[in-house]
This record gives C-alpha cells, structure tokens and sequence, in this order.
C-alpha cells in the first residue's frame, strides 16, 4: 500500500486515463472510427524509434502479462534474438480466450481490433519479427470476422503489409482459428495446434522464444497485453505506471459475473480494492455485500476467496497472491450465500477433467477422482478423512505435470477446502443423520 495512485483521490479511473475506450462499442470498431480515438497516430515514429526502445519502453511501463501469468513482459519480448541464425521469429498472438468467467479479450477483438492490430506491429516490430498470428478461439466466428475485416483494412491503409506505415518494415499479419479446446490457450499447445498438430503442451524448457512455432524463436501473448502497448508508447511509461501499486502498473480490464447487480466487463486502475470495484460498476452484491459468499477473483484457475479476506483484498498480482489466490485473467466470479459451495467447485473439476489433454497421470486421473470425491462430498456421502486425501490428491497434481492445466485443477479444490472445510464437514454430519440406515465405509 506504499505507492497507492489511483489515477484520482477518489480511486476511480477517469475517462481520459481509459485505454479502450471503445470496449462498450459506442463507436464504430473499424480504421475510421478507430483513427479518431488515436490508434494508429504516430505509429510511423514509434516503430522508428527502433526494437530497443519499444522493448526498453514495455519494461519501463511494469507493464505484467494480462493473460494469468502476470509474467514481466518487456522481460519476456526480450527474451527473444536480436540477431537471426537464419530462423524467423515469429509473434502469436493468444486469442483463445477460454478461462471460465472471462470475457476481456472478447471484447478487445469485437470493438477494439484497431488497437490490437497497432500493438501487434509495434510488438512484432520490437522482436523482430516479419509476421503475427492472431490464434482465435474456435467458438469466437463473430470476433475472427471482425479482425480480419480489421487487418484487410489496414493492408489497404498501408499500415501493416509491405512497407507498413511507410516504415520500411514489412510485418504480415495472419487469423488462425481455434477448434474449441481451452488447452489451446496453454502457448506450447496453442503452437502445437497451429502447425495443424493436437494441441498438446509441450515440455518447457526450451520455452517458445527458443524453439516455438515450427521450431523457431516465438513469443506467444495475450490479446489484452499486446493492445495496451501503443498507448503505452504514445503517452509514456510513467503515465502507465501512475496507476496501480508498486510492481502492479497500469489500468485493467476486469469481468465481473455471478451474483452481482449488473455482471460487466469494465476498466479500472490495478490495485483497486475488489469491494470497490463491485460496488462502483456492478451495482453491488445481489443481496447486499452481507449477502456474499464468496469470491473467485481471477478466473477460475485460482482459489476462491471468502467474504472477510474480499472486504480488504485489492485487486493486483501481488495483493491475491498473498491473499492465497491470483489475478489470473481478472475474471470476478461472485458467489451469494444462495450458492451450494460444493457443488460450484465441482462444476469446476468437471471442466478440468473434460478439458485434460490427457498426457499426464498426475492430471488425466487426479482430475477424474477430484470429480468422484467431490460429488460425493455434495451429498455429504464422505468422510471426514476424506477430506485430507482430497487436499492430499491436489498436493500430488499440483507441480507434477507438464502444463498449469493441472495445478489450475488443484487450486480451486485447495480453496475450497482451507476456506469451507466446515461445510463440507456439515453436509457429511447432516447426510449421516438423515441417513442412519446406510452403511458407512471408512477410508484408511
Ligand atoms: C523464456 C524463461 N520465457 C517464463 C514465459 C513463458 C510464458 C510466460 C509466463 O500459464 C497461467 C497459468 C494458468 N525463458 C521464461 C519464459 N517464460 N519463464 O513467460 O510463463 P508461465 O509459465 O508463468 O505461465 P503460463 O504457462 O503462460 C498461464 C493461468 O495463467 N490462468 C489461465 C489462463 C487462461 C487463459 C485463457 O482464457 N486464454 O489465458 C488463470 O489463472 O492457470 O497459471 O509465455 O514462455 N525462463
Ligand atoms: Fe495435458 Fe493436463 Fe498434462 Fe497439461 S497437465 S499436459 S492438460 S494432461
């Protein structure tokens, strides 16, 4: 709480401090309308001023990774060579938007494609790379639409293309479309599935800026990222970082869903306490605050967060890491006390095990006896030292598998149990009571 600069006194973010200031589509997405919202002004100059000052730019601003990792990016694009060994690099960009909850880059790739078109040059441009690919979510028709109907308008202007912007650079950039598997939005697999293979994580190392797409140095990043960058070039990393707390810079775009009064997507300065941001933009807990349950703050691969932990909580990297969670993708799903707790975590292990890709045992069989045991535990036909070999089970998938698809199966599971133990406990109490004929088994 050092450095806390909330853009004003009163904490909220002001028009003029928006990036996207187009995310509830009041204007036309397209090269014209974007143009007099300020994409693509300068561009020329900026990408002139050479790959090292974007690259050194980006680290300046604190700019994190906007797709759950949270990872340094200027640290990561320069990760990527300066000089060729004859390999391209390439830059990919992940739109395979699919975390429960989250629903940002939707909105980037429906009413602000201008803005990712612009980063994806200027990102490109700072690896050194000659082409991008946009990869979409499968499910995302409407959206591929809008974006190559973008980038064929930029082709025209002379933005992108040979000679883009005048600039000298030729950068092509290129839609891919998804099939509709959230293990696509693992980079490795996401890769795998653009050279036309399954999409299955690879091993890491090497990691993408090594050896990624067709075996050539790749840097694969999050829609939301990319977008901001032009903005961040044009008005300054100190601008960027006025916001947010000390290593958690910038604006943000949060998606807030569940019991609240009005689910939106919406821009607010990092750091900003997660109460307030309900209660400023969503209309408030449906109930009233009192009324919450509990929270999942950063989609729904980070354990969920109990009424008295989200009455102070700010919503940045560090705040939910300590906090026991994560930002994730800043997907906000908001539970009332009208929730069967059990039941929702459940409904989470299902989406896991569906989603496994299956290379691992740790996650291809620890997520199929997270859903078992889970769903006994929602009729309370467990018992109590089950509820440590649950946790047990989350420690033996967590950290044992190739990609983060398993600990993102594990984390929720883990939050249920340090925060709710006492409901599970109840529902096994009750289910016995009621039940007194039933034999019970007691596991060893
Ligand atoms: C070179 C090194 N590169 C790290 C790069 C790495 C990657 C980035 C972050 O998982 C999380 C996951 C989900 N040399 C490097 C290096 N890099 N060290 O930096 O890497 P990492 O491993 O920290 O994260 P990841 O594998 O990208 C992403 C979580 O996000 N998540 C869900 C996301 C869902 C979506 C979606 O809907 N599309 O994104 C939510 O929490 O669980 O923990 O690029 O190569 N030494
Ligand atoms: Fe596949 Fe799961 Fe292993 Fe990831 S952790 S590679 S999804 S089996």
């Amino acid at each position: 709480l050092s450095r806390r600069v909330l853009s004003s006194t009163n904490g909220i973010l002001q028009d003029k401090d928006r990036i996207f200031t187009n995310v509830y589509c009041d204007n036309s997405p397209m090269l014209k309308g974007a143009q007099k919202r300020g994409d693509w002004h300068n561009t020329k100059d900026m990408l002139l001023m050479g790959p090292d000052w974007i690259i050194d730019e980006i680290k300046d601003s604190g700019l994190r990774g906007r797709g759950g990792a949270g990872f340094p990016s200027g640290l990561k694009y320069s990760f990527m060579p300066k000089k060729s060994d004859g390999r391209p690099s390439y830059l990919v960009i992940n739109a395979d938007e699919s975390e429960p909850g989250t629903c940002k880059d939707r909105e980037i790739l429906r009413h602000e494609p201008h803005k990712l078109i612009e980063g994806v040059l200027c990102v490109g441009t700072a690896m050194r790379a000659k082409a991008a690919y946009i990869y979409i979510r499968g499910e995302f028709w409407k959206e591929a639409n809008v974006v190559q109907a973008a980038i064929d308008e930029a082709y025209s202007a002379g933005l992108i293309g040979k000679n883009a912007c005048g600039t000298g650079i030729d950068f092509d950039v290129y839609v891919h479309r998804g099939a509709g598997a959230y293990i696509c939005g693992e980079e490795s697999a996401l890769i795998e599935s653009l050279e036309g293979k399954q999409g299955k994580p690879r091993m890491k190392p090497p990691f993408p800026a090594n050896a990624g797409l067709y075996g050539c140095p790749t840097t694969v990043t999050n829609v939301e990222t990319v977008a901001v960058v032009p903005t961040i070039l044009r008005r300054g990393p100190s601008w960027f970082k006025s916001f947010g707390n000390e290593g958690n810079a910038g604006t943000k775009l949060f998606c807030i869903s569940g019991h609240v009064n009005n689910p939106c997507t919406v821009e607010e300065v990092m750091s900003i306490p997660l109460k307030e941001l309900i209660e400023r933009h969503c209309g408030g807990v449906r109930g009233g605050w009192d009324n919450l349950l509990g929270i999942i703050p950063g989609g729904s691969s980070v354990p969920i967060l109990p009424k008295h932990i989200c009455d102070t909580v700010l919503m940045d990297f560090d705040s939910l890491r300590k906090a026991n969670s994560g930002l994730g993708t800043a997907a906000v799903i908001v539970m009332d006390k009208s929730t069967d707790i059990i039941d929702a975590i459940l409904r989470l292990s299902k989406f896991y095990k569906h989603e496994s890709c299956g290379q691992c045992t740790p996650c291809r069989e620890g997520t199929t006896w997270l859903v078992d045991i889970l769903t006994r535990m929602k009729y309370g036909q467990a018992d109590y030292a089950e509820i440590d070999m649950l946790e047990e089970l989350t420690k033996q998938i967590e950290g044992h598998t190739i990609c983060a698809l398993g600990d993102a199966a594990a984390w929720p599971v883990q939050g249920l149990i340090r925060h709710f133990r006492n409901v599970i406990e109840d529902r096994i109490d009750d289910y016995w009571a009621n039940n007194p004929g039933v034999r019970k088994t007691t596991v060893e």
